[in-house]
């Protein structure tokens, strides 16, 4: 799907998206010729159906350094760029948002580092989104503001248009205090989403983490999953929102979770395609027809659990517990973020950990580990989880982990056992999966032989339960609850309407 780059509209739009990412990307062909080519994720499934019937908008970074382009349509979403030197990707992105906030939220599963030019630029980056957002924003616009690289756009889109409706999502865990607040800009940050009507959290414990956080750094009360954000700040001398009201009066703010999913159906689909199934039997035959085949797919990100996942296998190989004669594991290991030195490091770990393991336990004819450092079509990750006996998720903190509910989606013949880390947010709702700590290598071992040893019947109980869950649950639904939450918040801000 390529845009057409028309400008024919007025600007302004009574729903708008903004997110660090369009959902577009720009391609360049070997000619020269460019055009942008819509990449398919969840978010943009589920929103797209809002998008047309709302003359909705979405503004975003295009990918690329200093990418400049005026406003354009593809496939009937209005498609606002914003740019990015190569020294804001390197501070804001790169920097702030990967190396500081993604390990920091992350339960300091790495260390964050912590550095003053990253949050000035993230500070910079974050308004001129805002300042786009309230540019596109029709009055009494919705606005919903995505994830993490975008915390500050709330307060300061506020500030620039009290008349919108503003939510947040935030798809990533929100750290327990204890973690939090070392963040220098623990403050900044946590006045940056109360700008928001609805901050949304994948799991209880974040909106719950982050209620505390608003608590301790703004003494600011919280009942249920609503914060009281007093129009005028008890600090002496300090406006909220540049505006000062009557004493005693607050706006509410919800803050709750609204666990994310996909597209449940199309996945189904895609499953379902003859094609496809012989595609996954192929695999099965190319892999040597092993008893048992394992998959993992992740992007090659250190809160995944892969060097744990590894470990894990690893020790039943050496004990003889599995042989590579009778199962292979596939790893998909997606390249990111490439230019960070924690996400080099670790790739050179998992490589040298795979090379070990396959050079030990492997013979001519069969290699334990299928290592693919590399992005595969969606057709063909349909056809490896049709493929996939066990799916291993063990992530180490995940927000919610969605390949563990495409895994589920695509089985449409009830099999196929999920193992999956109790600290990824699909926990919550995925129960009947083999749940275990990632951190305890037996546990994980046990987990795997007893996946591996499951009886057919035991399997279809739960992957069937489990499904009914991913079907009923799905992105379409997800957005529907947040927006509903967020369009009964309407007038509820600085525009007069306050909760007493
Ligand atoms: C963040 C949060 C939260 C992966 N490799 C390929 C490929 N993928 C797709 C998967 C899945 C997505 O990428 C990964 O989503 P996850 O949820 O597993 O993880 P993050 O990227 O870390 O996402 C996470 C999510 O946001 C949503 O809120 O669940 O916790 O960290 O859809 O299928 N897709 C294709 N080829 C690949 O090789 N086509």
């Amino acid at each position: 799907m390529s845009g057409t780059e028309t400008s024919t509209d007025s600007g302004k739009h009574d729903f708008v998206v903004v997110s660090n990412r369009l959902p577009v990307d720009r391609v360049v062909e070997p000619d020269g010729t460019a055009s942008w080519t819509r990449s398919p994720g969840g978010l943009v499934t589920a929103l797209e159906p809002v998008m047309r019937q709302k003359d909705g908008a979405w503004i975003g970074w295009g990918g690329q350094p200093d990418l400049e382009f005026d406003p354009f349509e593809s496939d009937d979403i209005r498609v606002i760029p914003v740019a990015l030197s190569a020294r804001e990707i390197e501070n804001y992105y790169e920097g702030f948002s990967n190396d500081t906030l993604w390990p920091l939220y992350h339960d300091v599963i790495a260390p964050p580092t912590y550095n003053r030019e990253w949050w000035d630029c993230y500070v910079e980056v974050n308004q001129r989104f805002a300042d786009a957002a309230a540019e596109a924003s029709a009055p009494g616009a919705v606005v919903w503001v995505q994830d993490y690289q975008m915390q500050l756009v709330p307060k300061l889109l506020r500030l620039l248009r009290p008349d919108v409706t503003i939510g947040f999502f935030n798809h990533i865990p929100f750290p327990p205090y204890g973690i939090y607040s070392q963040l220098p800009w623990r403050t900044q940050i946590i006045e940056g989403l109360l700008g928001a009507d609805v901050i949304g959290f994948q799991r209880v414990a974040d909106a719950s983490n982050f209620q505390r956080a608003v608590r301790r750094l703004k003494g600011y009360s919280t009942k249920g999953y609503q914060v009281e954000v007093p129009l005028v700040d008890q600090s002496p001398g300090v406006r909220v929102f540049g505006e000062i009201k009557r004493q005693g009066t607050f706006r509410t703010v919800v803050a709750r979770p609204f666990p994310i999913s996909i597209d449940a159906q199309s996945f189904e689909e895609l499953a379902r395609t003859p094609a496809i199934q012989e595609r996954a039997r192929q695999i099965r035959e190319d892999l040597g027809n092993p008893s048992s085949i394992m998959l993992g797919v992740d992007r090659l990100d250190y809160t995944k659990g892969i060097g744990h996942r590894l470990k894990a296998f690893g020790e039943l190989l050496a004990e003889g517990k599995l042989s590579a004669e009778d199962v292979t594991l596939v790893q998909v290991a997606n390249p990111s973020r490439e230019r960070v030195q924690a996400y080099m490091e670790l790739r050179n770990e998992i490589e040298l950990t795979v090379g070990r393991i396959n050079g030990d336990y492997g013979t001519i004819a069969h290699v334990p580990i299928s290592y693919q450092h590399h992005g595969f079509p969606r057709e063909e990750m349909v056809a490896l989880y049709l493929a996939a006996d066990v799916m291993l998720v063990t992530a180490l903190r995940d927000g919610m982990n969605l390949v563990a509910k495409e895994y589920v989606a695509c089985r449409f013949d009830e099999d196929g056992v999920l193992v999956l880390s109790e600290f990824a947010g699909a926990s919550d709702e995925l129960k009947r999966a083999l749940l275990i700590n990632p951190h305890d290598i037996d546990g994980v071992k046990d987990a795997i032989l007893r996946a591996v040893a499951m009886p057919k019947r035991e399997r279809t109980a739960r992957m069937r339960s489990m499904r009914k869950r991913v079907i009923e649950h799905d992105v379409s639904r997800w957005s529907d609850e947040f927006l509903k939450v967020l369009e009964s918040r309407a007038h509820n801000g600085t525009s007069g309407h306050e909760l007493a």
